[in-house]
């Protein structure tokens, strides 16, 4: 066989590699932790710990930078970073999107916690701007329930039950009863840091930078960018509204 016919015929095995993002579709990746509940058991605050919290907006910081993304959203050990809806990144190559945000992500979160993790990646894909506002708004509601939930269950652990009972126990709940739960522990949920009941959200922000022309001396202002992290993000329709004014 010639070479160029054995080159083919090994490309073709390639099967997925033309997969592509339909031109004109909103792209999400949603990079997530790889087995981070284990990984965080021994050596974190539960159910919220600052260091880790700084790790995940650090690898969202990256990755807004790197895939020249409009928002990147991380709430627990998970980061949605949302492209621009004419993005021509990687081709809009699906294989190359995704295993390139988690290896980013992967390589930002062990520099940080100089252990080494894994993260994987998917890539959620949204004709209509619509539904991008619903995807943000379930990212932000599993959020809010994770987070009742987790404090929830470490009140539970510190007052002396099992994992399994403590599980047990919350089974079932609704987010009234939870929430109850939770006050007889002398937390009121609404009192808790917003980043942890909400998640936070990191953009670009254009600033002006005064500085001086180096031959006139005059005085000269340029628009300069910069990512802001977000830890105070409304909520219901306050939230999309606020998304709808990133998709710009
Ligand atoms: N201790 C601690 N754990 C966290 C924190 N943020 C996320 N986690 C853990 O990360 C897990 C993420 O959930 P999930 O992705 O479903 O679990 P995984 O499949 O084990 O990665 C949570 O269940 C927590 O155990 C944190 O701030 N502190
Ligand atoms: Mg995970």
């Amino acid at each position: 066989m010639k070479f160029d016919d054995f080159e083919k015929s090994m490309r073709e095995l390639e099967a997925y590699h033309s997969l592509r993002a339909l031109p004109g579709a909103w792209m999400i990746l949603r990079i997530d932790g790889r087995s981070f509940s284990k990984f965080t058991e021994s050596s974190f605050e539960k159910p919220f710990d600052a260091r880790f919290h700084e790790g995940m907006v650090g690898a969202s910081q990256r990755l807004l930078r790197e895939f020249s993304a409009l928002y990147a959203y991380t709430e627990s050990d998970e980061i949605s970073l949302l492209l621009p809806r004419d993005s021509r990144l990687f081709d809009r190559e699906v294989e190359k999107l995704v295993s390139l945000s988690a290896g980013l992500a992967s390589s930002s979160l062990t520099l940080h916690f100089q252990c080494e993790v894994h993260c994987d990646s998917r890539l959620w894909v949204g004709p209509r701007s619509q539904q991008v506002l619903e995807y943000f708004r379930w990212r932000q509601s599993d959020a809010s329930r994770c987070c009742l939930n987790g404090w929830c269950y470490w009140k539970l652990r510190q007052a002396g039950q099992s994992a399994k009972k403590a599980t047990a126990q919350l089974k079932g709940r609704s987010f009234a009863q939870k929430n109850e739960l939770l006050f007889q522990h002398g937390i009121n949920f609404n009192d808790l840091p917003r980043w942890q009941r909400r998640g936070s959200g990191l953009y670009w922000q254009h600033y002006e930078k005064p500085g001086h022309n180096p031959l006139t001396g005059a005085a000269t202002t340029t628009t300069r960018r910069r990512i802001f992290c977000d830890e105070q993000l409304p909520m219901g329709d306050g939230y999309a509204e606020f998304i709808r004014e990133r998709m710009c």
